[in-house]
């Protein structure tokens, strides 16, 4: 049984919580640790032998830990990453890896530098069946060569902190990790546009919607739009142009209402919701990898939160010049193919 350590129980964290104590075989949460504690003791109390740890470090230093999930704060995650990395134990980071590139850099090198992976990152939609079946037309050249691809990435609402950097470094960041995997190529320039802001974004420093436009190494250009308040519900599309068709994300299945000369289908709220089984299956994944000691092929490594966080960076700088900015991004090391 794979003793867990939980650090960060808000909203994300409490889910990746309940989901390891009630559906994840061969694992179970031993401690959690999160700034608030009294929120934390709420969120354990249901559980017998599930400790409070206030020190993220003690918790991943504790013996009766073997394995870290990190869903705090996100200037948090590279740090707890090289205490763990230290200790040798398994990690499932939520993105982003770090908040920097050279940052991400640190832990893709310490991880390197200790022999091992223990990294897997929280890069859900790779686990999404939908997304997967996208990847597997898109990649088996029965279209021909992708092209082009349009993403758009909504979501309902978010706090008043929710800004520039996060609409990138929180939300793009999935587009971004998913479209590489998806089309098998990797970044070289990224550009950031912004249109007219909706009257419902709740931050001066928040442009919403947004734009990111990523070019590949081969040339495809991939059409991001960002946008974080956009009042309705969880929507995600994707639709990738090749040479000879195209192929388009499904919607959820959802229950189909007629009523009152009106005809519409239902949304999923947030994306707790919407990839639930995409977090289902990263979960149970990763606790057989550990369990056998290894890691999951399937979900991304520290390479792929790496890659990540060098274009990120690159749209943020982009955010500031308003032009094209290069992709920094080197050859993938062996240890990581
Ligand atoms: C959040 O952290 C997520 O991971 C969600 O999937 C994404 O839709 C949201 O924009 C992020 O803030």
């Amino acid at each position: 049984m794979l003793r867990v350590g939980v650090i960060g129980v808000g909203a994300m964290g409490t889910q990746h919580f309940l989901r390891i104590m009630n559906k994840i075989n061969g694992a179970t949460v031993t401690a959690v640790s999160d700034i608030n504690e009294v929120r934390a003791k709420e969120v354990i109390a249901p559980f017998e032998g599930v400790r409070y740890i206030a020190d993220p470090y003690a918790l991943i230093n504790d013996p009766e830990v073997d394995a870290i999930v990190i869903v705090s704060i996100d200037s948090t995650h590279e740090e707890y990453c090289l205490e763990a990395i230290k200790l040798g134990k398994y990690i499932f980071c939520e993105k982003p890896l770090s908040a920097s590139a050279e940052g991400a850099r640190k832990v893709v090198d310490a991880e390197m530098a200790g022999g091992k992976r223990l990294i897997q990152m929280g890069f859900n939609r790779r686990f999404d069946p939908a997304y997967e079946e996208l990847k597997n037309i898109v990649v088996s050249g029965k279209l021909g060569e992708p092209l082009v691809a349009h993403c758009a990435h909504r979501n309902a609402n978010y706090a008043p902190q929710y800004d520039d950097v996060i609409a990138v470094t929180g939300t793009a960041i999935h587009e971004i990790d998913t479209m590489s995997w998806l089309v098998g190529d990797y970044f070289v320039k990224a550009q950031s546009i912004f249109p007219k802001t909706s009257r419902h974004s709740k931050n001066p420093n928040l442009h919403d919607p947004q734009i990111v436009i990523l070019t590949t190494a081969s040339g495809m250009v991939i059409n991001c739009e960002i946008w974080t308040n956009c009042q309705y519900g969880y929507d995600i599309r994707c639709e990738v142009l090749c040479e000879d068709g195209t192929a388009t994300l499904p919607r959820p299945a959802r229950v189909d209402v007629c009523t009152a000369n009106t005809h519409y289908t239902g949304m999923t709220s947030d994306g707790l919701g919407y990839f639930a089984e995409a977090y289902d299956r990263e979960f149970q994944a990763w606790a057989d990898a550990c369990n056998e000691g290894t890691f999951c092929s399937a979900a991304a490594s520290a390479w792929d939160g790496y890659c990540a966080a060098v274009t990120t960076d690159a749209v943020l700088k982009s955010q500031k010049s308003g032009g094209i900015e290069e992709v920094p991004l080197t050859d993938r090391p062996e240890f990581y193919k």
